[in-house]
């Protein structure tokens, strides 16, 4: 078998995704997911000036060497842009050889480690009892973990909280120049305990709750946030410091028991080495989209396992349904599975890319279909065409540029 065409393609049926198409010579289609949240056009170029002209005359079984090849001979490896595109060639692959085999991706990853994918789901408000109400409407969801993000006193606008919108994803925020938003890390710091204390309050221990710091923290303060959670037993904390560097979290090890995730901004095994084979994290949390596709985050997985640091592949709406088919394929199949993020895509999103994947009680299923299970309704795509859109930007209130 050989590839005869690749074709990239941007849609935004509410918000841009970018999806690879490879076709061969057989008549099959594999589609891989490239979209990076405000800088689309950038994969989209590396992907049509740069990889697709090579993938013509490869035989698409070759997942591992075209993706060594892709990562080694650019010489320039590593970075969200290479790596969102060579996941995309590595997703469309894996897809068409599953396809040629006539089995759903997961039967090739080994076969179904459990029967179904546990997810978790976005809470917020601008106040707790916003965010209880938002928490409550998760659960009568299915949801059987909840993330709970909630405004900050004195503050307009903050990660995870719209004034419009209660789905938790930053598409709220996104505009055609990014929207500059507040940030007082102290006021945030002396509020979390009361939101943690509400909700434990309102819902009991047993409701297993995460919250995203979004990078914002020093070592030191994210150790105090930590340290302050404990009583509340969070499943986990995320990103609670700037994601470079590594040294930042055995500070924040040292000082709390509260579970650690981090990932969603890495792009490959490196930026976790110290962080796993050290210990200093409980959950990996990259994205198949962002970490070059199945083939390496496979072996992130399985490097992680060594160290009972689980998985938790990243899952908000801006990782396609394409990008999402393949996480929950790899959810099912490998064993130190942590949990799936999920809240869904937009009903005319779901149009657009028809999936073979299931979300039913707050449990994901990749379902039967050979390949990834998932079709690109093109005429609809391209109805919908690509739209300028940027994260938020954010200040301090002296109008320091802070993390966002
Ligand atoms: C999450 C993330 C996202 C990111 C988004 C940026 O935990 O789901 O933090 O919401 O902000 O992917 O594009
Ligand atoms: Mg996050």
């Amino acid at each position: 078998m050989r590839i005869v065409d690749a074709k990239v393609m941007v849609t935004s049926p509410g918000r841009n995704f970018v999806t690879l198409e490879l076709t061969t010579d057989e008549g099959l289609t594999g589609l891989g997911d490239a979209t990076l949240n405000g800088r689309e056009l950038a994969v989209v170029s590396y992907l049509e000036d740069h990889v697709m002209p090579l993938l013509v005359g490869l035989d698409p079984h070759r997942v591992e060497d075209t993706w060594q090849s892709l990562y080694r001979g650019a010489y320039w490896r590593r970075g969200p842009v290479t790596m969102a595109a060579i996941a995309a060639v590595d997703v469309a692959l894996w897809d068409i050889k599953a396809k040629a085999a006539g089995l759903p991706l997961y039967q090739l990853l080994g076969g179904a480690s459990r029967d179904r994918v546990g997810t978790y789901g976005h809470a917020n408000g601008r106040d707790i009892p916003e965010l209880l109400d938002s928490v409550r409407a998760r659960l009568a969801e299915g949801y059987p973990a909840v993330r709970v993000q909630s405004g900050i006193p004195g503050l307009k606008a903050v990660y995870g909280v719209s004034s419009t919108d209660d789905s938790g994803s930053p598409v709220m925020h996104q505009q055609a120049r990014p929207l500059v938003e507040d940030w007082d890390t102290d006021a945030y710091l002396r509020h979390m305990p009361n939101v943690l204390e509400a909700v434990r309050a309102e819902f009991g221990p047993g409701l297993p709750l995460l919250h995203d710091a979004h990078h914002r923290l020093t070592p030191v303060q994210a150790a105090r946030l930590g340290k302050d959670l404990e009583p509340y037993h969070l499943f986990w904390l995320e990103d609670c410091t700037p994601a470079e560097n590594q040294e930042a979290l055995r500070i924040v090890r040292r000082h709390t028991t509260t579970p650690l995730a981090v990932g969603e901004v890495f792009n490959t095994v490196y930026d976790y080495q110290a962080l796993i084979t050290e210990q200093l994290i409980d959950y990996v949390r990259s994205a198949v989209t962002h970490f070059g596709g199945v083939t390496p985050l496979r072996k992130l997985f399985d490097f992680a396992a060594q160290y009972q640091i689980r998985s938790a592949i990243h899952g908000p709406q801006d990782i396609s349904p394409v990008g999402m088919a393949a996480a929950v394929h790899l959810d099912l199949a490998v064993h130190n599975f942590g949990i799936q993020e999920y809240s869904g895509h937009t009903p005319l999103t779901e149009e657009v890319f028809r999936h073979a994947y299931t979300f039913e009680d707050g449990y994901l299923h990749p379902g039967e279909a050979p390949g990834i299970g998932v079709e690109l309704d093109e005429e609809l795509a391209a109805a919908h065409p690509y739209e300028a859109a940027y994260l938020p930007v954010n200040r301090l209130h002296d109008g320091t540029v802070h993390d966002w």
